[in-house]
Protein backbone atom coordinates (compact mmCIF):
# COMPACT_ATOMS: atom_id res chain seq x y z
CA UNK A 1 0.00 0.00 0.00
CA UNK A 2 1.79 3.05 -1.35
CA UNK A 3 0.01 5.31 1.22
CA UNK A 4 0.33 3.45 4.32
CA UNK A 5 3.38 5.25 6.05
CA UNK A 6 6.36 2.57 5.85
CA UNK A 7 7.04 1.90 9.36
CA UNK A 8 3.18 0.74 9.80
CA UNK A 9 3.73 -2.94 9.61
CA UNK A 10 7.19 -3.22 9.50
CA UNK A 11 9.53 -5.75 10.73
CA UNK A 12 11.88 -4.13 12.89
CA UNK A 13 14.91 -5.93 14.07
CA UNK A 14 16.51 -4.91 16.73
CA UNK A 15 20.22 -4.73 17.09
CA UNK A 16 22.03 -4.77 20.00
CA UNK A 17 25.35 -3.26 18.91
CA UNK A 18 27.60 -4.60 21.44
CA UNK A 19 26.64 -7.66 21.04
CA UNK A 20 25.96 -8.32 17.36
CA UNK A 21 29.27 -8.40 15.61
CA UNK A 22 32.62 -7.37 16.18
CA UNK A 23 34.72 -5.86 13.46
CA UNK A 24 37.99 -4.28 14.89
CA UNK A 25 38.58 -7.61 17.46
CA UNK A 26 38.14 -5.34 20.47
CA UNK A 27 35.43 -8.45 21.48
CA UNK A 28 32.14 -5.52 20.90
CA UNK A 29 29.93 -5.60 18.55
CA UNK A 30 30.77 -1.94 16.75
CA UNK A 31 29.09 -0.24 13.49
CA UNK A 32 30.94 -1.92 11.17
CA UNK A 33 30.16 -4.67 12.54
CA UNK A 34 26.60 -3.80 11.69
CA UNK A 35 27.20 -2.67 8.17
CA UNK A 36 29.27 -5.81 7.38
CA UNK A 37 25.90 -7.93 7.92
CA UNK A 38 23.04 -5.98 6.22
CA UNK A 39 23.26 -8.87 3.84
CA UNK A 40 22.12 -11.18 6.24
CA UNK A 41 19.28 -8.77 7.21
CA UNK A 42 18.38 -8.56 3.98
CA UNK A 43 18.30 -12.25 3.71
CA UNK A 44 16.07 -12.34 6.91
CA UNK A 45 13.97 -9.94 5.33
CA UNK A 46 13.21 -7.02 7.97
CA UNK A 47 11.93 -3.64 6.67
CA UNK A 48 14.17 -2.04 9.00
CA UNK A 49 16.79 -2.11 12.16
CA UNK A 50 16.87 -0.39 15.62
CA UNK A 51 20.19 0.45 16.91
CA UNK A 52 20.40 0.74 20.84
CA UNK A 53 22.11 3.70 21.95
CA UNK A 54 25.55 3.93 20.13
CA UNK A 55 26.03 7.93 21.24
CA UNK A 56 28.97 9.07 23.13
CA UNK A 57 28.76 7.28 26.90
CA UNK A 58 31.08 5.70 29.43
CA UNK A 59 28.45 2.90 29.38
CA UNK A 60 27.34 3.01 33.03
CA UNK A 61 23.94 1.37 31.69
CA UNK A 62 25.41 0.44 28.14
CA UNK A 63 25.00 3.64 26.76
CA UNK A 64 21.97 4.79 28.10
CA UNK A 65 23.96 7.30 29.81
CA UNK A 66 24.89 9.28 27.04
CA UNK A 67 27.87 12.19 27.44
CA UNK A 68 27.01 13.79 24.18
CA UNK A 69 24.62 12.71 22.32
CA UNK A 70 25.51 14.33 18.86
CA UNK A 71 28.16 12.17 18.21
CA UNK A 72 29.17 8.64 18.04
CA UNK A 73 30.74 6.48 20.66
CA UNK A 74 34.24 5.55 19.85
CA UNK A 75 33.77 1.73 20.76
CA UNK A 76 30.96 1.36 17.94
CA UNK A 77 32.83 4.05 15.63
CA UNK A 78 32.32 7.63 14.36
CA UNK A 79 29.61 9.50 12.63
CA UNK A 80 31.19 8.79 9.32
CA UNK A 81 30.58 5.03 10.27
CA UNK A 82 26.80 5.49 11.36
CA UNK A 83 26.51 7.11 7.57
CA UNK A 84 27.95 4.94 5.68
CA UNK A 85 25.56 2.21 7.87
CA UNK A 86 22.61 4.24 6.94
CA UNK A 87 23.69 4.76 3.14
CA UNK A 88 24.29 0.80 2.85
CA UNK A 89 20.80 -0.03 4.72
CA UNK A 90 18.92 2.32 2.70
CA UNK A 91 20.66 0.52 -0.44
CA UNK A 92 19.17 -2.28 0.76
CA UNK A 93 15.80 -0.89 1.05
CA UNK A 94 16.70 -1.11 4.86
CA UNK A 95 15.59 1.71 7.38
CA UNK A 96 17.43 2.98 10.56
CA UNK A 97 16.32 4.04 13.70
CA UNK A 98 18.87 5.25 16.80
CA UNK A 99 17.76 5.02 20.13
CA UNK A 100 17.03 8.63 22.07
CA UNK A 101 17.74 9.06 25.63
CA UNK A 102 15.61 12.30 26.64
CA UNK A 103 14.92 11.10 30.57
CA UNK A 104 18.18 11.35 31.60
CA UNK A 105 22.07 11.72 30.46
CA UNK A 106 25.31 10.50 31.78
CA UNK A 107 27.30 12.15 34.84
CA UNK A 108 30.21 12.98 32.27
CA UNK A 109 27.36 14.86 30.07
CA UNK A 110 29.09 18.42 29.91
CA UNK A 111 25.86 20.08 32.02
CA UNK A 112 26.14 17.83 34.38
CA UNK A 113 29.76 17.99 35.04
CA UNK A 114 28.88 22.23 34.81
CA UNK A 115 25.75 21.74 37.66
CA UNK A 116 28.22 20.05 39.86
CA UNK A 117 30.91 23.22 39.92
CA UNK A 118 28.01 25.79 39.79
CA UNK A 119 26.64 24.95 43.41
CA UNK A 120 22.89 25.19 44.74
CA UNK A 121 20.46 27.72 43.03
CA UNK A 122 21.84 27.96 39.81
CA UNK A 123 20.87 28.23 36.34
CA UNK A 124 23.47 24.75 35.78
CA UNK A 125 21.78 22.89 38.38
CA UNK A 126 18.26 23.44 37.03
CA UNK A 127 18.88 21.38 34.18
CA UNK A 128 18.29 18.58 36.67
CA UNK A 129 16.89 17.74 39.84
CA UNK A 130 18.74 18.72 42.54
CA UNK A 131 16.85 19.36 46.02
CA UNK A 132 18.42 19.69 49.78
CA UNK A 133 18.54 16.53 51.85
CA UNK A 134 15.85 15.88 54.34
CA UNK A 135 16.69 16.02 58.33
CA UNK A 136 18.29 18.77 59.61
CA UNK A 137 21.65 18.33 58.08
CA UNK A 138 19.50 17.43 55.08
CA UNK A 139 21.58 13.58 55.08
CA UNK A 140 18.14 12.13 54.04
CA UNK A 141 17.19 11.81 50.66
CA UNK A 142 14.69 14.75 49.38
CA UNK A 143 11.89 12.01 48.77
CA UNK A 144 11.54 8.07 49.24
CA UNK A 145 11.46 7.51 45.57
CA UNK A 146 13.33 3.83 44.43
CA UNK A 147 15.97 3.91 41.27
CA UNK A 148 14.32 1.50 38.78
CA UNK A 149 17.88 -0.41 39.47
CA UNK A 150 17.20 -0.96 43.07
CA UNK A 151 18.21 1.64 46.32
CA UNK A 152 17.17 5.12 46.62
CA UNK A 153 16.86 7.14 43.51
CA UNK A 154 18.86 9.69 45.28
CA UNK A 155 22.49 10.24 44.98
CA UNK A 156 24.17 12.90 47.68
CA UNK A 157 27.12 15.32 45.87
CA UNK A 158 29.94 17.00 47.81
CA UNK A 159 29.83 20.55 46.92
CA UNK A 160 32.91 22.84 45.26
CA UNK A 161 33.96 23.84 48.66
CA UNK A 162 34.25 20.18 49.77
CA UNK A 163 30.97 20.12 52.05
CA UNK A 164 28.44 17.00 52.02
CA UNK A 165 26.10 18.82 49.95
CA UNK A 166 22.41 18.69 47.85
CA UNK A 167 20.87 15.41 46.13
CA UNK A 168 20.10 14.40 42.40
CA UNK A 169 17.55 12.97 41.26
CA UNK A 170 18.44 9.44 39.39
CA UNK A 171 15.51 7.39 38.75
CA UNK A 172 17.89 4.77 37.05
CA UNK A 173 21.96 4.23 38.11
CA UNK A 174 23.80 6.90 39.52
CA UNK A 175 25.15 8.02 36.42
CA UNK A 176 22.54 8.25 34.77
CA UNK A 177 21.28 11.62 36.06
CA UNK A 178 17.29 13.14 35.51
CA UNK A 179 17.29 15.79 33.23
CA UNK A 180 14.78 18.99 33.88
CA UNK A 181 12.18 19.30 31.47
CA UNK A 182 10.51 22.74 32.66
CA UNK A 183 14.17 23.63 31.25
CA UNK A 184 13.89 25.13 28.06
CA UNK A 185 17.48 24.70 27.10
CA UNK A 186 16.89 20.80 27.79
CA UNK A 187 14.32 20.78 25.40
CA UNK A 188 16.03 23.02 22.67
CA UNK A 189 18.28 20.35 23.08
CA UNK A 190 16.55 17.52 22.10
CA UNK A 191 15.27 19.54 19.25
CA UNK A 192 18.97 19.97 18.07
CA UNK A 193 19.81 16.22 18.74
CA UNK A 194 16.72 15.02 16.73
CA UNK A 195 17.82 17.33 13.43
CA UNK A 196 21.55 16.08 13.42
CA UNK A 197 20.74 13.02 13.44
CA UNK A 198 17.41 12.72 10.91
CA UNK A 199 19.69 15.27 8.78
CA UNK A 200 21.93 12.13 8.60
CA UNK A 201 19.58 10.41 6.81
CA UNK A 202 18.29 8.12 10.05
CA UNK A 203 14.97 6.78 9.79
CA UNK A 204 13.40 7.51 13.32
CA UNK A 205 14.01 6.78 16.70
CA UNK A 206 13.04 4.33 19.25
CA UNK A 207 12.66 6.75 22.61
CA UNK A 208 13.60 5.84 26.24
CA UNK A 209 11.01 6.02 28.96
CA UNK A 210 9.16 8.29 26.71
CA UNK A 211 6.90 7.71 29.33
CA UNK A 212 9.00 9.30 32.35
CA UNK A 213 10.41 13.00 31.32
CA UNK A 214 7.74 14.86 33.13
CA UNK A 215 8.40 15.05 36.93
CA UNK A 216 5.69 16.31 39.20
CA UNK A 217 6.73 20.36 40.56
CA UNK A 218 6.85 18.63 43.95
CA UNK A 219 8.26 15.85 43.68
CA UNK A 220 5.96 14.08 46.21
CA UNK A 221 6.63 10.63 48.17
CA UNK A 222 5.79 7.95 46.43
CA UNK A 223 2.79 6.19 48.58
CA UNK A 224 3.44 2.55 49.97
CA UNK A 225 5.90 1.63 46.83
CA UNK A 226 7.23 -1.03 48.27
CA UNK A 227 4.22 -3.00 48.47
CA UNK A 228 3.19 -1.90 44.80
CA UNK A 229 3.49 -5.29 42.43
CA UNK A 230 2.76 -2.50 39.40
CA UNK A 231 5.56 -0.79 40.26
CA UNK A 232 6.90 1.63 37.33
CA UNK A 233 3.61 0.82 35.69
CA UNK A 234 1.11 1.75 37.86
CA UNK A 235 -0.52 4.97 37.74
CA UNK A 236 -0.03 5.76 41.44
CA UNK A 237 3.62 6.00 40.63
CA UNK A 238 4.28 10.12 41.06
CA UNK A 239 7.56 8.84 39.01
CA UNK A 240 6.24 8.22 35.54
CA UNK A 241 3.22 9.14 33.55
CA UNK A 242 2.70 12.22 34.70
CA UNK A 243 0.16 14.15 32.65
CA UNK A 244 2.80 17.14 31.40
CA UNK A 245 4.90 14.45 29.46
CA UNK A 246 2.45 14.81 26.63
CA UNK A 247 2.91 18.18 25.94
CA UNK A 248 6.89 17.00 25.69
CA UNK A 249 5.88 14.56 22.90
CA UNK A 250 3.53 17.55 21.03
CA UNK A 251 6.89 19.62 21.22
CA UNK A 252 9.20 16.21 19.97
CA UNK A 253 6.74 15.80 17.38
CA UNK A 254 6.78 18.88 15.33
CA UNK A 255 10.75 18.27 14.45
CA UNK A 256 9.72 14.94 13.51
CA UNK A 257 7.20 16.19 11.27
CA UNK A 258 9.88 18.07 9.85
CA UNK A 259 10.98 14.66 8.09
CA UNK A 260 8.00 13.54 6.43
CA UNK A 261 8.96 9.56 6.33
CA UNK A 262 10.27 9.46 10.39
CA UNK A 263 9.23 7.37 12.50
CA UNK A 264 8.62 8.20 16.67
CA UNK A 265 8.62 4.59 18.59
CA UNK A 266 8.03 5.38 21.98
CA UNK A 267 8.70 3.30 25.25
CA UNK A 268 5.85 3.39 27.25
CA UNK A 269 5.41 1.08 30.18
CA UNK A 270 1.95 1.81 31.06
CA UNK A 271 -0.68 -1.04 32.03
CA UNK A 272 -3.52 1.33 31.81
CA UNK A 273 -5.02 1.22 28.01
CA UNK A 274 -6.72 4.34 28.08
CA UNK A 275 -3.20 6.00 29.26
CA UNK A 276 -1.35 4.36 26.65
CA UNK A 277 -3.65 5.25 23.88
CA UNK A 278 -2.78 9.15 24.68
CA UNK A 279 0.59 8.53 23.52
CA UNK A 280 -0.25 7.66 20.52
CA UNK A 281 -2.76 10.99 19.69
CA UNK A 282 -2.45 12.17 16.12
CA UNK A 283 0.45 14.84 17.30
CA UNK A 284 2.40 12.34 19.67
CA UNK A 285 4.35 9.08 19.13
CA UNK A 286 3.84 7.09 15.73
CA UNK A 287 4.02 3.46 17.32
CA UNK A 288 4.64 2.67 21.39
CA UNK A 289 5.83 -0.90 22.48
CA UNK A 290 3.11 -2.44 23.68
CA UNK A 291 4.68 -5.01 26.16
CA UNK A 292 1.60 -6.99 26.77
CA UNK A 293 3.22 -9.97 24.83
CA UNK A 294 6.50 -9.54 25.76
CA UNK A 295 5.34 -10.10 29.67
CA UNK A 296 2.23 -12.53 29.28
CA UNK A 297 2.97 -16.26 30.39
CA UNK A 298 2.60 -19.50 28.40
CA UNK A 299 -1.31 -20.02 28.00
CA UNK A 300 -3.49 -19.08 25.31
CA UNK A 301 -6.11 -17.11 27.52
CA UNK A 302 -3.52 -14.99 28.66
CA UNK A 303 -1.86 -14.69 25.39
CA UNK A 304 -5.39 -14.32 23.33
CA UNK A 305 -5.67 -11.06 26.50
CA UNK A 306 -2.17 -9.59 25.63
CA UNK A 307 -3.37 -9.50 21.92
CA UNK A 308 -6.96 -8.00 22.74
CA UNK A 309 -5.57 -5.69 25.05
CA UNK A 310 -2.80 -4.57 22.52
CA UNK A 311 -4.96 -4.04 19.86
CA UNK A 312 -8.00 -2.13 22.50
CA UNK A 313 -4.99 0.12 23.59
CA UNK A 314 -4.29 1.60 19.92
CA UNK A 315 -7.80 1.21 18.26
CA UNK A 316 -9.18 4.13 20.12
CA UNK A 317 -7.13 6.50 18.74
CA UNK A 318 -6.40 4.95 15.54
CA UNK A 319 -3.21 4.35 15.78
CA UNK A 320 -1.22 0.51 15.10
CA UNK A 321 -0.11 -2.05 17.28
CA UNK A 322 3.14 -3.44 18.02
CA UNK A 323 4.28 -6.79 18.72
CA UNK A 324 7.61 -8.05 20.56
CA UNK A 325 8.57 -10.83 22.30
CA UNK A 326 11.68 -10.08 23.93
CA UNK A 327 14.39 -7.21 24.20
CA UNK A 328 17.28 -6.54 25.44
CA UNK A 329 15.61 -5.94 28.91
CA UNK A 330 13.65 -9.15 29.53
CA UNK A 331 14.79 -12.83 29.59
CA UNK A 332 14.52 -14.16 25.80
CA UNK A 333 10.87 -15.88 25.22
CA UNK A 334 12.99 -19.13 24.64
CA UNK A 335 13.92 -19.24 28.34
CA UNK A 336 10.73 -17.38 29.93
CA UNK A 337 8.62 -20.40 28.19
CA UNK A 338 10.05 -23.15 29.89
CA UNK A 339 13.44 -23.38 28.21
CA UNK A 340 15.14 -26.11 26.99
CA UNK A 341 13.32 -28.18 23.85
CA UNK A 342 10.02 -27.16 24.90
CA UNK A 343 10.51 -23.48 25.38
CA UNK A 344 12.16 -23.30 21.81
CA UNK A 345 9.23 -24.87 20.45
CA UNK A 346 6.44 -22.44 21.86
CA UNK A 347 8.97 -19.21 20.88
CA UNK A 348 9.03 -20.54 17.35
CA UNK A 349 4.81 -21.00 17.60
CA UNK A 350 5.04 -17.40 19.42
CA UNK A 351 6.84 -15.46 16.56
CA UNK A 352 4.27 -17.33 13.91
CA UNK A 353 1.89 -15.81 15.96
CA UNK A 354 3.10 -11.96 16.35
CA UNK A 355 3.77 -11.79 12.80
CA UNK A 356 0.12 -12.76 12.07
CA UNK A 357 -0.86 -9.90 13.91
CA UNK A 358 -1.99 -6.74 12.50
CA UNK A 359 1.00 -3.87 12.86
CA UNK A 360 4.57 -3.71 13.45
CA UNK A 361 6.80 -6.52 15.08
CA UNK A 362 9.71 -5.86 16.61
CA UNK A 363 12.40 -9.28 16.41
CA UNK A 364 15.08 -8.91 19.02
CA UNK A 365 18.92 -10.08 17.95
CA UNK A 366 19.29 -13.83 18.35
CA UNK A 367 15.60 -14.52 18.91
CA UNK A 368 15.45 -15.77 14.95
CA UNK A 369 18.12 -18.02 16.18
CA UNK A 370 15.73 -19.07 18.92
CA UNK A 371 18.46 -18.28 21.55
CA UNK A 372 18.02 -19.10 25.34
CA UNK A 373 18.97 -16.68 28.26
CA UNK A 374 22.60 -17.84 29.37
CA UNK A 375 23.40 -18.12 33.28
CA UNK A 376 26.33 -15.79 33.69
CA UNK A 377 28.88 -16.57 36.30
CA UNK A 378 28.66 -13.76 39.00
CA UNK A 379 32.25 -12.23 38.00
CA UNK A 380 31.30 -11.78 34.29
CA UNK A 381 28.05 -9.77 34.94
CA UNK A 382 28.00 -6.03 33.96
CA UNK A 383 24.38 -4.65 33.98
CA UNK A 384 23.63 -1.59 37.31
CA UNK A 385 20.76 -4.06 38.42
CA UNK A 386 23.57 -6.70 39.68
CA UNK A 387 25.35 -3.87 41.72
CA UNK A 388 22.66 -2.01 42.82
CA UNK A 389 20.25 -5.09 43.53
CA UNK A 390 22.95 -5.80 46.15
CA UNK A 391 23.72 -8.98 44.34
CA UNK A 392 20.03 -10.04 44.38
CA UNK A 393 19.04 -9.67 40.98
CA UNK A 394 21.13 -11.14 38.11
CA UNK A 395 20.32 -8.49 35.84
CA UNK A 396 19.60 -8.19 31.99
CA UNK A 397 23.48 -9.74 30.91
CA UNK A 398 21.75 -13.10 30.25
CA UNK A 399 19.84 -12.02 27.36
CA UNK A 400 23.08 -9.67 25.85
CA UNK A 401 25.26 -12.72 25.12
CA UNK A 402 27.17 -11.82 21.90
CA UNK A 403 25.13 -13.96 18.64
CA UNK A 404 27.13 -17.25 17.25
CA UNK A 405 27.62 -16.59 13.75
CA UNK A 406 29.83 -19.62 12.38
CA UNK A 407 32.63 -22.24 13.68
CA UNK A 408 32.50 -24.84 16.52
CA UNK A 409 34.01 -22.86 19.46
CA UNK A 410 33.38 -19.63 20.93
CA UNK A 411 33.53 -16.99 19.59
CA UNK A 412 31.87 -18.41 17.08
CA UNK A 413 32.87 -15.86 14.31
CA UNK A 414 31.78 -12.70 16.53
CA UNK A 415 35.04 -11.54 17.19
CA UNK A 416 38.51 -11.80 15.86
CA UNK A 417 39.69 -11.32 19.60
CA UNK A 418 40.01 -14.89 21.99
CA UNK A 419 36.45 -13.84 23.33
CA UNK A 420 33.51 -11.94 22.97
CA UNK A 421 32.63 -9.67 25.89
CA UNK A 422 30.23 -12.08 27.78
CA UNK A 423 31.20 -15.58 27.40
CA UNK A 424 28.98 -17.66 25.10
CA UNK A 425 27.98 -21.30 25.83
CA UNK A 426 30.12 -24.13 23.85
CA UNK A 427 26.42 -25.45 23.07
CA UNK A 428 25.72 -22.49 20.84
CA UNK A 429 27.74 -24.21 18.16
CA UNK A 430 24.50 -25.83 17.44
CA UNK A 431 22.71 -22.69 16.79
CA UNK A 432 25.03 -20.83 14.42
CA UNK A 433 23.75 -18.99 11.75
CA UNK A 434 25.88 -20.69 9.45
CA UNK A 435 24.21 -24.18 10.59
CA UNK A 436 20.95 -22.47 10.45
CA UNK A 437 21.43 -21.32 7.34
CA UNK A 438 21.68 -24.14 6.21
CA UNK A 439 18.95 -26.33 7.85
CA UNK A 440 15.23 -25.86 5.79
CA UNK A 441 14.04 -26.91 9.53
CA UNK A 442 15.85 -24.18 11.74
CA UNK A 443 14.52 -21.70 13.52
CA UNK A 444 16.46 -19.21 11.09
CA UNK A 445 14.50 -20.68 8.34
CA UNK A 446 10.99 -20.58 10.23
CA UNK A 447 11.83 -16.52 10.39
CA UNK A 448 12.74 -16.36 7.08
CA UNK A 449 10.07 -18.05 5.39
CA UNK A 450 7.29 -16.70 7.90
CA UNK A 451 8.66 -12.87 7.25
CA UNK A 452 8.57 -13.83 3.32
CA UNK A 453 4.49 -14.84 3.31
CA UNK A 454 3.69 -12.04 5.48
CA UNK A 455 5.46 -9.42 3.22
CA UNK A 456 4.33 -11.07 0.08
CA UNK A 457 0.54 -10.83 1.31
CA UNK A 458 0.95 -7.84 2.94
CA UNK A 459 1.64 -6.63 -1.16
CA UNK A 460 -0.87 -8.57 -2.65
CA UNK A 461 -4.20 -7.74 -0.75
CA UNK A 462 -5.39 -4.49 -2.21
CA UNK A 463 -5.30 -1.37 -0.98
CA UNK A 464 -9.12 -1.23 -1.33
CA UNK A 465 -9.11 -4.02 0.71
CA UNK A 466 -7.36 -3.25 3.53
CA UNK A 467 -9.10 0.09 4.31
CA UNK A 468 -12.61 -1.59 4.37
CA UNK A 469 -11.37 -4.51 6.85
CA UNK A 470 -9.65 -2.24 8.97
CA UNK A 471 -6.28 -3.53 10.82
CA UNK A 472 -8.33 -6.30 13.16
CA UNK A 473 -8.58 -9.80 12.87
CA UNK A 474 -11.20 -12.24 13.89
CA UNK A 475 -11.08 -14.87 16.35
CA UNK A 476 -12.39 -18.33 15.81
CA UNK A 477 -13.82 -20.31 18.72
CA UNK A 478 -11.12 -22.90 19.53
CA UNK A 479 -10.09 -26.18 21.38
CA UNK A 480 -9.16 -24.83 25.04
CA UNK A 481 -5.27 -24.18 25.31
CA UNK A 482 -5.36 -23.35 21.94
CA UNK A 483 -6.36 -19.59 19.54
CA UNK A 484 -7.06 -19.16 16.38
CA UNK A 485 -7.58 -15.75 14.17
CA UNK A 486 -7.85 -14.81 10.66
CA UNK A 487 -6.24 -11.43 9.50
CA UNK A 488 -8.13 -9.06 6.77
CA UNK A 489 -5.46 -10.56 4.35
CA UNK A 490 -7.31 -14.02 4.90
CA UNK A 491 -4.68 -15.77 6.80
CA UNK A 492 -5.84 -17.81 9.41
CA UNK A 493 -3.24 -18.65 12.22
CA UNK A 494 -3.83 -21.27 15.23
CA UNK A 495 -2.02 -21.80 18.26
CA UNK A 496 -1.73 -24.98 20.46
CA UNK A 497 -0.44 -24.13 23.83
CA UNK A 498 -2.44 -27.25 25.72
CA UNK A 499 -1.54 -30.39 26.53
CA UNK A 500 -3.19 -32.38 23.34
CA UNK A 501 -3.02 -32.49 19.47
CA UNK A 502 -6.15 -30.73 17.91
CA UNK A 503 -7.40 -30.77 14.88
CA UNK A 504 -6.83 -28.16 12.27
CA UNK A 505 -9.60 -25.60 10.89
CA UNK A 506 -10.09 -26.60 6.86
CA UNK A 507 -7.26 -24.71 4.63
CA UNK A 508 -3.74 -25.09 3.30
CA UNK A 509 -1.11 -25.11 5.40
CA UNK A 510 1.13 -22.31 4.45
CA UNK A 511 3.49 -22.68 7.60
CA UNK A 512 4.06 -24.42 11.00
CA UNK A 513 6.41 -24.07 13.70
CA UNK A 514 7.63 -27.48 13.81
CA UNK A 515 6.61 -30.64 11.49
CA UNK A 516 2.62 -31.82 11.37
CA UNK A 517 1.29 -35.02 10.94
CA UNK A 518 -1.88 -35.19 9.02
CA UNK A 519 -3.90 -32.13 9.35
CA UNK A 520 -3.47 -32.02 13.06
CA UNK A 521 -1.30 -29.28 15.23
CA UNK A 522 0.71 -30.80 18.21
CA UNK A 523 1.13 -29.13 21.70
CA UNK A 524 3.36 -26.06 21.64
CA UNK A 525 3.04 -25.03 17.88
CA UNK A 526 1.46 -22.97 15.63
CA UNK A 527 0.33 -23.03 12.25
CA UNK A 528 -0.91 -20.43 9.32
CA UNK A 529 -3.59 -21.39 6.70
CA UNK A 530 -5.20 -19.78 4.01
O1 LIG B 1 14.28 0.74 30.13
C1 LIG B 1 13.29 1.30 30.94
C2 LIG B 1 12.76 0.47 32.06
O2 LIG B 1 12.15 1.01 32.95
C3 LIG B 1 12.89 -1.02 32.17
O3 LIG B 1 12.84 -1.70 31.00
C4 LIG B 1 14.09 -1.41 32.99
O4 LIG B 1 15.26 -1.37 32.24
C5 LIG B 1 13.99 -2.79 33.56
O5 LIG B 1 12.77 -2.92 34.20
C6 LIG B 1 15.10 -3.03 34.56
O6 LIG B 1 15.09 -4.34 35.01
C7 LIG B 1 15.02 1.57 29.29
C8 LIG B 1 16.03 0.76 28.50
O7 LIG B 1 15.36 -0.14 27.66
C9 LIG B 1 16.96 0.09 29.45
O8 LIG B 1 17.88 -0.75 28.81
C10 LIG B 1 17.69 1.18 30.21
O9 LIG B 1 18.50 0.59 31.20
C11 LIG B 1 16.72 2.16 30.87
O10 LIG B 1 15.71 2.58 29.99
C12 LIG B 1 17.46 3.39 31.34
O11 LIG B 1 17.84 4.18 30.26
CA1 LIG C 1 34.55 -3.65 18.29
Amino acid sequence: DPTAPWWRNAVFYQVYPRSFVDANGDGIGDLAGVRSRLGYLELLGVDAIWLNPVMRSPMADHGYDVSDPRDIDPLFGDIADLEALVADAHARRIRVVMDLVPNHVSVEHRWFRAALEAGPGSRERRRFHFRDGREPDGSAPPNNWPSVFGGPAWTRITEPDGTPGQWYLHVFAPGQPDLNWDDEEVVEDLDKTLRFWLDRGVDGFRIDVAHGMAKPADLPDHEGWETNELLGHSPADPRFNNPEVHDIHRRIRRVFDEYPDSVAIGEIWVDDHERFAEYLRPDELHLAFDFHLTLSDWDADAVRDAIEKGLAAVTSVHASPTWTLSNHDVDREVTRYGGGEVGLARARAMILVALALPGAVFVYNGAELGLPNVDLPDEVLQDPVWERSGHTERGRDGCRVPLPWEGETPPFGFTSAGSAWLPQPPEWSALTVEKQLEDAGSTLSLYRQAIEIRTERRRSISTERRRSEGGGIGWYGSPAGCLAFRRSDGLTCVLNAGDVAVDLPPGEVLLASAPLTGHALPPDTAAWLA
